[in-house]
């Protein structure tokens, strides 16, 4: 194991003192160690592609290596302006990349991650990156050589890092609740309300885990769905591209940090979609799923955000109060609508995870 204190002390020492990333579940004591003690020097940002960009920038103000970190799902966001701007051949931009490697061929991930895992070392040589696999605090002293070789050579540096490498000694904060509507009492109310044939389309983190968590518990009939294991931010753009050929009525359900991390995607919603796609926004304030770190989406006004972006209606539900009521108004109402609901973070421990994506496939297509 590797304390977390030892790894960001290394890059310090390296005079790469300013840390900007996306949140994962691999890296979250990383994140929660950058939260306490290097607030001024972190950006969290809402994709890694802005991560590396973030960056960029900074290195070009300061000459200084940034630190951008991601999961190793997120390294195919990355990609462009990786290759095409801070690559050696382009303008030779100094980075460090920390990268949580779910689905490493020495763990048994979920399928998406497994996929994504035994590919990550060829994409990291494809691109010429050197490399080093962080698995205990002897491997920091090969990353040390390699991170002085990036700032001499101008040129970008990684290390891989799997579930349960890093720790950290010092106490962590609690994960905070921005809100206080039950996440449980508001999907199970909305899942009770829906039409027959209602499709569904829901985000990455514990949003898809809850609704499977609530259909296996009250065997709900009403609805078919469709989980996004992956492609995070994309949910939105499924669900588009699903609605425009169909009648039925199809809800997307989406995460703050899963709609910020593409936010442009709701524009073209706004702009394309037919009056038979709903979209819902969770928004909890925080990825709660891979650790609890802020996505700063308490600050944005979603009814101006989603009129301006073509939405004709908006809805906000943050009460238990006429919850059914409310939701009936949403889901009833003929016009392109935008429901955000002001949630609590998730109370369920041990949430399932989608198994057999063949078979949900196939069931959601019949
Ligand atoms: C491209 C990509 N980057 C990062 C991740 C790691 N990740 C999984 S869930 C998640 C947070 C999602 O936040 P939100 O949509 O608010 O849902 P919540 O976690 O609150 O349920 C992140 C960052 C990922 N799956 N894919």
């Amino acid at each position: 194991m590797i304390d977390v204190k030892n790894l960001i002390n290394l890059l310090k020492k390296n005079n790469c003192n300013f840390f900007t990333g996306v949140p994962d579940s691999v890296l979250k004591v990383f994140s929660a160690y950058l939260q306490s003690k290097s607030k001024n020097s972190h950006i969290i940002a809402v994709n890694e592609g802005s991560a590396v960009s973030i960056g960029i920038g900074h290195y070009l103000s300061t000459k200084k290596m940034p630190c951008v970190y991601m999961q190793n799902s997120g390294l195919s966001n990355a990609l462009n302006p990786l290759i095409s701007i801070a690559n050696k051949k382009v303008y030779s931009i100094p980075l460090v990349l920390i990268i949580g490697w779910r689905g490493s061929p020495r763990i048994n991930d979920e399928p998406q991650h497994n996929v994504k895992g035994k590919i990550t070392e060829n994409i990291l040589k494809l691109l010429n990156i050197k490399y080093t696999i962080l698995r205990n605090e002897n491997d920091l002293k090969k990353f040390n050589k390699q991170i002085i070789f990036a700032k001499k050579n101008k040129s970008i540096i990684a290390c891989l890092i799997e579930q349960g490498v890093l720790s950290n000694r010092t106490k962590q904060n609690k994960i905070k609740n921005y809100y206080k509507l039950d996440k449980e009492f508001f999907l199970k109310k909305l899942l009770g309300s829906l039409k027959s044939k209602t499709k569904i389309i829901s985000s990455t983190g514990y949003n898809s885990r809850e609704l499977i968590y609530l259909n296996n518990k009250y065997k709900f009939k009403n609805s078919d769905h469709f989980y996004m294991v992956g492609g995070m931010g994309h949910t939105s753009s499924v669900a588009l591209g699903y609605s425009l050929q169909t009648n039925k009525n199809t809800l997307c359900i989406d995460g703050d940090g899963s709609m910020l991390m593409h936010l442009g995607s709701i524009k073209t919603a706004g702009t394309f979609a037919n009056n038979n796609f709903k979209y819902i926004l969770l928004n909890n304030n925080t990825h709660d799923s891979v650790g609890g770190q802020k996505t700063y989406s308490s600050e944005i006004n979603f009814e101006k955000l989603s009129k301006s972006l073509g939405f004709k209606k908006f809805f906000c539900i943050k009460k238990e109060i006429d919850l059914e009521k409310n939701i009936k108004k949403f889901l009833s109402c003929k016009h392109l609508s935008f429901l955000e609901v002001k949630i609590a973070n998730s109370r369920i421990r041990k949430l399932p995870r989608p198994d057999n994506l063949i078979e949900i496939k196939n069931k959601f297509m019949k």
